[in-house]
């Protein structure tokens, strides 16, 4: 799988890929992330990327040329599953359509700033739009991160336990039950008892219980939704 971001403001995105589980995806083979900066497809004389928007309000907006040459240029070398926006009026992402994005194939991110892109972008180029929550961010890159992140975590091979991201939180519309390790007692705080019985069945029963006690106490909205 590929996953090309464009964007206007690329070095936000040097940090979040070269460390952990997504660092050690790209090594094994299984992703290929591709950070562009959207400047560099210009044919501006001064490499312009955003002007003033017509009809007079404030802040600035991506123009369609140097973002819909480069999704043209990535479109010339490789098919393209989705081309996703993100931004804060987007879908609101849940594991759901992490989940199935994770199983298509490669996509491109395009990362808005100041005020916005161009509408014609997202009504001829864009194909989905997320937001990570509600609230804004100065750009779409952390957006683009989060994504990312979630996404790469689901590649087969990327976690070694294979359970493990079937486990997460939210993967059957429930909260992950509580973890404990060594030591078995600190300071007189006690791990409960049932972990260390042994008795996997009584285990995995008081597991399933935790998580749907949790989800109850934390976020009941969770058993009135399906994705
Ligand atoms: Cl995807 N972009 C921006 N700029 N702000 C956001 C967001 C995205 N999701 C939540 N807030």
């Amino acid at each position: 799988m590929r996953i090309d971001i464009l964007s206007a403001v690329p070095g936000l995105l040097e940090g979040p890929f070269s460390d952990s589980i997504v660092k050690r995806a790209k090594e094994k083979g299984l992703v290929e992330i591709v950070v562009h900066n959207i400047r560099d497809w210009s044919t501006d004389k001064h490499k312009k990327i955003d002007d003033e928007p017509f009809g007079g309000s404030a802040g600035m907006v991506l123009t369609i040329q140097p973002i819909a040459d480069a999704i043209a240029a990535l479109k010339s070398e490789r098919t393209y599953a989705e081309v996703i926006f993100l931004t804060p009026d987007g879908e609101q992402l849940k594991q759901g359509a992490v989940n199935h994005l994770s199983m298509q194939g490669n996509l491109i991110l395009l990362c808005g700033h100041y005020k916005g892109i161009d509408q014609r972008i997202r009504e001829h180029l864009v194909t989905r739009e997320f937001s990570i929550g509600d609230y804004v961010l100065s750009g779409g890159e952390l957006a683009a991160a989060v994504l990312t992140d979630a996404i790469v975590r689901l590649i087969p091979g990327v976690i070694g336990d294979e359970q493990s991201a079937l486990t997460d939180s939210f993967q059957d519309n429930l909260l992950a039950p509580p973890v404990y390790t060594r030591p078995a007692e600190y300071n007189g705080w006690k791990v409960p008892e049932i972990l260390r019985s042994g008795d996997h069945k009584a285990i995995n029963e008081w597991l399933e219980e935790q998580a749907v006690e949790r989800t109850q106490d934390l976020r009941p909205d969770l058993f009135e939704k399906d994705s």
